[in-house]
């Protein structure tokens, strides 16, 4: 059961995974792999990369950055909505795309819809790749981000909310903040985690930290630091 988790690693399809490093992820202790698609992923290589990492049995997450790039074969299918982002095109207007593209057979997807996990993005990093395409409003204070969670979870009844530093280390205040006013929802942090004790300083607050950048830039061995 996804709720558990504590610790996802995120896999980019468009970086070199080799054999080495999936068997080293996979075997690490980590809850699950997450396949994550930016807007340069070609469906291939992330395809060929979850049949991959499904062969070791581990749990996997399929999270898509766009209908055109959904891939159904994942246990878990995540879907971001980006709650403070200033273009509805992220927050419904490409989750209206998937509808529409599905349209002629509606009921079958319906089940699809009830299956997958919706995440409710709080973008925090204004360098990273997903802060300026999403045109995220990332100067946030802490009552801030958490008043987007409560949007999230009270309004929109989203099951997770996804605190977003991509690439940076983020403010453990905000993350408190957040998790003070959730309530059922579960709280994930991803960015910037490359250390043990960055690790643990999120996961006093978060319910599950995501850990991706660091096997690519650092290695594996600092990687398996962040196992809680
Ligand atoms: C990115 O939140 C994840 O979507 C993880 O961030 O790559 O900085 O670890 P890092």
């Amino acid at each position: 059961m996804w709720r558990r988790w504590r610790h996802i690693t995120k896999l980019d399809p468009d970086r070199p995974n080799p054999p080495e490093l999936v068997k080293a992820v996979v075997e690490s202790g980590t809850d699950a792999v997450m396949i994550s698609g930016t807007q340069n992923v070609t469906l291939e290589k992330a395809k060929a990369l979850l049949e991959e990492v499904k062969q070791y049995g581990i749990p996997t997450v399929v999270e898509p950055s766009d209908p055109t790039n959904v891939i159904y074969d994942g246990d878990y299918l995540f879907v971001p909505t980006v709650l403070n982002s200033a273009d509805g095109e992220w927050i419904t207007g490409k989750h209206a795309k998937w509808v529409e593209m599905n349209f002629e057979k509606l009921e079958e997807f319906y089940g699809i819809i009830d299956r997958t996990v919706f995440e409710g993005y709080i973008v925090l990093n204004p360098n990273s790749a997903v802060g300026i395409v999403t045109k995220a409003k990332t100067d946030l204070t802490p009552k801030q981000a958490a008043s987007y969670a409560v949007v999230g979870e009270r309004i929109y009844k989203l099951p997770a909310i996804y605190i977003e530093y991509s690439g940076t280390f983020g403010d453990p205040e905000v993350v408190k903040a957040v998790k003070e006013v959730l309530d059922k929802a579960v709280l994930i942090y991803g960015g910037g985690i490359d250390s043990r004790e960055k690790a643990m300083e999120m996961l006093k607050y978060a319910d599950m930290i995501v850990v991706g950048n660091v096997i690519y830039e650092q290695g594996i061995e600092r990687f398996l630091e962040t196992i809680p």
